[in-house]
């Protein structure tokens, strides 16, 4: 297996699941954005976005859908669920939820006010944060009862979910979170596996 990777982006969910899973796997790590500063790579992912996942014939482009194939195709339930478990669609849910709902309106954010930072376009950027806060609310009902997504135990569902709050964090969104969902997003930094992705991306970023 190989990933392609820029320092917390979000390859950093399939960098997270392979971690606690212990799975052993080639990482590249690539400045950002790799369009412009590792033009080479368009050779290997025609979009230039990041993850880019290889696994045998299987080759990948999305952060959320690696981690449900690192389960599926492996068998490691220990981090997801089976179709038959009552709780199957909201994991589906959740997986889909954290890059298309959550994810999303932030790169909007992030572009607008950060990356290609122009006044014309900061109104749309700012509103899009707004955007995002709002669409946590499912999320902070949730968390007000719940210590992890689904079946009371980590799964990759938190991964994903928990890498939006991540990303949020470094766009000094999270200052805006509600209680719960910091601490949920404070939990899920502190697990060992969390540790190691972070410990590989630098590992790998320094050779
Ligand atoms: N839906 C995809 C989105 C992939 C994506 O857009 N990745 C961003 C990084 S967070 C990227 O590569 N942006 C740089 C660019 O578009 O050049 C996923 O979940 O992986």
């Amino acid at each position: 297996m190989k990933l392609w990777h820029c320092h917390n982006a979000r390859s950093y969910r399939p960098l997270w699941a392979l971690e606690e899973m212990k799975m052993s796997y080639d990482l590249e790590v690539m400045p950002f954005p790799p369009r412009f500063l590792h033009k080479e790579y368009l050779k290997v992912n025609v979009l230039g976005t990041i993850p880019y996942f290889v696994d045998g014939e299987h080759h990948m482009t999305e952060s959320s859908g690696i981690c449900l194939y690192l389960v599926e195709k492996y068998q490691r339930y220990d981090f997801g669920l089976k179709s038959d478990h009552p709780e199957y669609g909201a994991y589906l849910n959740w997986l889909f939820h954290s890059d298309a709902t959550l994810t999303f309106p932030q790169t909007i954010f992030l572009r607008y006010t950060r990356l290609e930072p122009d006044e014309a376009k900061k109104g749309a950027g700012l509103d899009y944060r707004k955007w995002y806060l709002a669409r946590l609310r499912m999320l902070d009902n949730h968390l007000k009862d719940h210590e992890f997504l689904v079946d009371g135990r980590f799964t990759v569902a938190d991964i994903a979910i928990a890498y939006a709050l991540f990303l949020g964090e470094s766009l000094a969104i999270h200052e805006d979170y509600q209680p719960q969902t910091r601490a949920y997003l404070e939990r899920m930094k502190a697990r060992d596996g969390f540790a190691r992705a972070q410990a590989a991306q630098i590992v790998e970023n320094s050779d």
